[in-house]
């Protein structure tokens, strides 16, 4: 039974199942959703809660009045259908008030609104229970470094996300700050383009232990990369705070297909090692239904994420409980001579011996591994074979 439910921490944003499908090439092909109706669907269908930039929910021209009243309902709604909002962002990047970017912009005034802008959709995301707060620098870019030096812009960068974590701590809002990197879309480049970037990135800031990871698939993989390992490193490194799951395609414009649609082996490996991990955040969707969908699809689209992803869970559990594939994993982690312990730390006396040693290099070099074996019998539990 791959049913939903709350515990198993699905989220969704609102601008994903409420995407329209306007594209660079063609217009809105579904009505909008309201974010209370999207509330109901998604409580229905077993998702854990929803989360949102300010202007999914409140419209950039609101009165202080109309934002207040439909904070209201909103909260109503999150209260009848028993959802929680679990993390908040801020649109610094569809206003054309932000088209050289807002953090980075060349104009301090644009800098200083998109401070504003943050500062009260914190204010926002801290009155809805957001526990975390992601910052995607999508138009924190260029598309000619004659416009900018990359320098002075991560100079600016850090100038703001210094500023933001003083601000929330004045406010004792206590958010977990997830920076989330793409190397490009929509600006021909984006700073910080790729997980290792953001880590170095984070090093850098007043208060590093306030910051960490929202690192996409999706993103990882334009840029072509293994997003096991990035999603590895983050974990590694004690920074993986918030993860938006999707589908996408190598090489491609940004697709943000349904979760698990591109790439099953990968998406196998993300899921176990998620699951392995101890990560207790959400497991959080940032994806659209595809552009020829009418309103039941998107909700076909919403459960086939859920549902490929505890398929995925179950996969992962068949693979740990294979005597074959744990017989061959557990050979090749054998240390019958215990030489892993000389390697584990310096010491001199470690160092000698491992000097000492003889190696038989063309005995070594001989060696099989069963990589294709091991490969093989991975997809055929995949596949449902097995
Ligand atoms: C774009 C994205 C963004 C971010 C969001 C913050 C609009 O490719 O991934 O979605 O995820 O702004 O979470
Ligand atoms: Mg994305
Ligand atoms: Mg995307
Ligand atoms: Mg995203």
């Amino acid at each position: 039974d791959y049913t939903p439910q709350k515990h198993h921490k699905f989220t969704f944003g609102l601008w994903t199942v409420g995407n329209v499908g306007r594209d660079p090439f063609g217009n809105a092909v579904r009505e909008p959703l309201a974010p209370t109706y999207i509330v109901k669907k998604l409580s229905e269908l077993g998702a854990y809660g929803v989360n949102l930039h300010d202007n999914d929910l409140v419209p950039i021209d609101a009165t202080a009045a109309e934002r207040d009243r439909i904070v209201a309902e909103f909260k109503k709604a999150l209260d009848d259908y028993g959802m929680r909002v679990p993390m908040a962002t801020t649109n610094l990047f569809y206003d054309p008030v932000f088209k050289d970017g807002a953090f980075t912009s060349n104009d301090p005034k644009v800098r200083a609104y998109a401070l504003q802008k943050t500062m009260r959709a914190m204010d926002l995301g801290a009155e809805l229970g957001a526990e975390v707060y992601v910052f995607w620098g999508g138009r924190e870019g260029v598309e000619t470094d004659a416009s900018k030096d990359p320098r002075e812009a991560l100079k600016r960068y850090r100038e703001c996300l210094n500023f933001l974590a003083e601000y929330d701590i004045e406010k004792g809002y206590n958010f977990k700050f997830a920076i989330e990197p793409k190397p490009n879309e929509p600006r021909g480049d984006i700073y910080l383009p790729v997980v290792g970037a953001a880590l170095g990135f984070i090093a850098t800031l007043n208060r590093p232990e306030k910051f960490g990871l929202n690192p996409e698939y999706a993103h990882e993989t334009m840029a072509g990369l293994n997003f096991v390992h990035a999603v590895a490193q983050a974990i590694d490194a004690g920074k993986l705070f918030h993860i938006d799951l999707n589908g996408q395609k190598i090489g491609r414009y940004d697709q943000d297909y349904r979760f698990g649609a591109e790439d099953l082996k990968t998406n196998f490996f993300l899921v176990k090692l998620l699951e392995e991990s101890g990560y207790e955040g959400m497991r959080h969707f940032d994806a659209h239904a595809y552009r020829t969908e009418d309103e039941e699809g998107v909700w076909d689209f919403a459960r086939g994420c859920m549902r490929t992803y505890l398929i995925l869970k179950e996969k992962a559990e068949r693979f740990n409980a294979d005597p074959e594939i744990q017989g061959l994993l557990h050979e090749l982690n054998t240390d019958s001579e215990g030489i892993g312990g000389l390697i584990r730390s310096y010491s001199p006396s470690n160092a000698q011996r491992i000097m000492e040693m003889q190696f038989d290099r063309a005995a070594l070099g001989k060696r099989g591994y069963a990589y294709e074996k091991l490969d093989q019998l991975t997809m055929e539990i995949l596949l449902g074979v097995r």
